[in-house]
This record gives structure tokens, C-alpha cells and sequence, in this order.
């Protein structure tokens, strides 16, 4: 399943800075404004210390960690929806993300100016909001015309259509997002087709400073309060001197860093987990001396359906899994001494996936 992450923010704010914390690939930042003029693409691995600890039991040749894309696009401002500065054509680059990390100035600096003049990380964000709110609100135009041609000639569930989008028509216009609007579950199916930007699940990620980076700033105050009624994570990074630790090749160095400033782990680690719990996601890890590896799953899938992520044919040819719990395999030390213990289970095809486990597909294709 490949997971998709869009990074959105005001010009300026360190969305960039933060890709290259995530990312395995490095792209430019800049001093100034808009000085990037395209969107970078990049692979996350998914940090999870299950995967080392029964990769130290197995000694493969090779450890795969899940893995997340993202998508930085350039700086967002005033007018972006309409065109205006050159966020507008980066907008279509996080159109088929899952879920958007939307990068808050909360740092100040002298020397980098902010484009609207000053730090406040609730106007900011209100304003990459309605630029997103526009693009919503022509999608939601678009499809109206096109429904209200089709409704004319009788069509009812047509017309019903056009009711619906009429509703996020006027949420976008009285500065609402997609995922507030008032709609019913079952009518959500009007906008699908649409990837509406502010119907995507939303992270916040407050970039601080290096002094914040524990306990957060009077700017992070502010945005936890505005968007407390959001039911979202609000997480706090210094996105700066983590680009600066990631930097760093040895380990040891980098957990030195982090512990110097009061951080057991990676500001970045508690993100991919946050982006995974806001989307139900979960992992599951198979085993074998050539590869130990992470898979993603959504919460709930069934064995057959998590054997189709690694590959359909598992999926089609499904004919029972093998489970071993983490948490029996790290303590009882093998494969071996689980199936003694009575620690392997043999699951059919309704068994629903939990995370952590470790799986072993029976197939037949
Ligand atoms: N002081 C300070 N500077 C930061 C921090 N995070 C980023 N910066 C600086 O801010 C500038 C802009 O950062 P970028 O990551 O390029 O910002 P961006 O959001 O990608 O900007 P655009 O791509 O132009 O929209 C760079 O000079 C960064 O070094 C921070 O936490 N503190
Ligand atoms: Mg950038």
C-alpha cells in the first residue's frame, strides 16, 4: 500500500527543512521566499525498533522498513488558490496524498523575514487553509454544473448530488474545511471523486526553535487553541536542528545531540507515528533468513487481505497464515522454541490482522 504524505505550509515556514529530516533525499532550502520552484518527492522510512529487534534474532541479509512517501510543494501564500505567487500549481501535487503535514512557523528570526510581516501561527494557518478552501470550492463548482445538467433531465440521485455539494459549497465559502462540513456519512460519496484537499486528514507540526523544542512556545500555545476542536495532533519539531542531526552519520552522535536538548527520540520518529495512528494504519512484520521486513496495513484487514499487500498472488492463493505474536517471538528467542511453546497459530482467512504480528502466508496459485 503506498502511503502518501503531501507537507503544506506558508512560504518560509521550514517545509522543506523538515522534508530533508524525513526524507532520504536532500532538497534545497532557501532564505527567501518562493526560492524553490518545484515540488520534492521523497521515501520515509517507517521507524520502528520492533523491526531491528527481530531482525537481531533472524540475521537476515536484508532489513526493509515500511516506507512512506511525501511531497514538499513550494510556498504557499495569500492568493495561492487563485493563481496568485506560484503555490497554485504545486496544489495539484498533493491532490492524491492520504494525509497532509502542515508545517507552523513558530520560531522567530530576524533574519528571515515573514512574508505577511510578522510570526502568528493562527493567522498562517487560516491562511493556507482558505487557499485550500478555494481549490475545493472550484472543484465543488465543477461537479455542481456538470450533476445540475444531469439532474434537469430527472436524475434524482443527481439532484441529490447537487444538494449535498451545495452544502460544502457554503462551508468552503463561510471558511470552512471539507472535513467539518455538515454532511452525512453516506452523502460523502459526492466528493470522492474530488480528493478535496480539506477533506484529507490533517497533522500540525509547530517548527520551533531549538530552546521549544521540549515544551513548545506561547505560539504553540496559540495554534493548540485554535484548533483544539480540530480532533487532530498538533506535534512540536525543531525542524532546523533536527536537519542538523540528521545530518550526522554515526548514531551515537545523534542520540547524543538529541538527549543534549531533552529529546529521547526524533521529533520526525513521533511524526510517521502520529501520521500512522491518524490513519489507522498499523504494521505487521514477516521474517526469513533473507529479508526481515515491515508491511502496512490498515486496521482491521484480514490475513488475505494483508498477504495482498505483499503480493496479490498471496492474496488470491490465500490458504491460511501462520502468526507469531512480537512479543513471543522477542521473549522466547526463535521461531522454533514458539512453535514448542504453542506460541505459532494457524489462522484462516477471517482472521483479522493485529499489530505487530508476524506472518507467515500459506498460499497455493
Ligand atoms: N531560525 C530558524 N530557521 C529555520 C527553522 N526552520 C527552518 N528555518 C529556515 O527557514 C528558511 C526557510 O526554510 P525552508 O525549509 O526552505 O522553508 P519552506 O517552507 O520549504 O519554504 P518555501 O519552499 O519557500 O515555501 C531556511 O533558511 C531555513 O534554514 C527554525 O526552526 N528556526
Ligand atoms: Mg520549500
Amino acid at each position: 500500500m503506498g502511503l502518501q504524505c503531501g507537507i503544506i505550509g506558508l512560504a518560509n515556514s521550514g517545509k522543506t527543512t523538515l522534508f530533508n529530516c524525513l526524507s532520504n533525499t536532500k532538497a534545497e532550502t532557501g532564505k527567501f521566499a518562493f526560492s524553490s520552484g518545484k515540488s520534492n518527492l521523497g521515501i520515509i522510512n517507517v521507524p520502528d525498533k520492533r523491526l531491528y529487534n527481530i531482525a537481531e534474532i533472524v540475521n537476515p541479509l536484508k532489513i526493509v522498513p515500511a516506507t512512506v512517501e511525501i511531497v514538499d510543494i513550494p510556498g504557499l501564500t495569500k492568493g495561492s488558490g487563485k493563481g496568485e505567487g506560484i503555490g497554485n500549481r504545486f496544489l495539484s501535487d498533493i491532490r492524491n496524498t492520504d494525509a497532509l503535514i502542515h508545517v507552523i512557523r513558530c520560531f522567530d528570526d530576524e533574519k528571515l523575514p515573514h512574508i505577511d510581516g510578522s510570526v502568528d501561527p493562527v493567522r498562517d494557518k487560516e491562511t493556507v487553509d482558505f487557499e485550500l478552501q478555494v481549490k475545493d470550492l472550484e472543484s465543488v463548482e465543477k461537479k455542481i454544473q456538470k450533476l445540475e445538467k444531469v439532474a434537469k433531465i430527472g436524475d434524482k440521485d443527481a439532484k441529490h448530488g447537487v444538494e449535498v455539494l451545495n452544502i460544502y459549497k457554503q462551508h468552503f465559502e463561510s471558511f470552512g474545511s471539507a472535513r467539518s462540513a455538515p454532511v452525512e456519512e453516506r452523502d460523502k460519496k459526492y466528493i470522492e471523486d474530488l480528493f478535496l484537499l480539506t477533506n484529507k486528514p490533517v497533522l500540525y507540526v509547530c517548527n520551533v526553535d531549538e530552546s521549544s523544542a521540549v515544551s513548545g512556545n506561547a505560539y504553540v500555545d496559540a495554534l493548540k487553541e485554535a484548533v483544539k476542536n480540530e480532533n487532530t495532533q498538533v506535534l512540536v519539531i525543531a525542524a532546523a536542528m533536527e536537519a542538523e542531526i540528521a545530518e550526522l552519520d554515526e548514531e551515537a552522535d545523534r542520540i547524543a545531540f538529541l538527549q543534549d536538548i531533552g529529546l529521547t527520540e526524533p521529533g520526525v520518529n513521533k511524526l510517521v507515528n502520529s501520521a500512522y495512528a491518524t490513519l489507522n494504519l498499523e504494521s505487521f512484520f514477516t521474517e526469513g533468513p533473507k529479508e526481515v521486513r515491515a508491511w502496512t496495513i490498515k486496521k482491521g484487514m484480514t490475513a488475505p487481505q494483508a498477504a495482498g499487500v505483499i503480493h496479490s498472488d498471496l492474496e488470491r492463493g490465500f490458504i491460511r497464515a501462520e502468526v507469531i505474536k512480537y512479543q513471543d517471538f522477542i521473549t522466547l528467542g526463535s521461531e522454533h522454541a514458539c512453535r514448542d511453546a504453542g506460541k505459532l497459530h494457524v489462522e484462516g482467512k477471517n482472521y483479522i490482522v493485529e499489530d505487530g504480528d508476524i506472518l507467515h502466508i500459506r498460499f497455493n496459485v
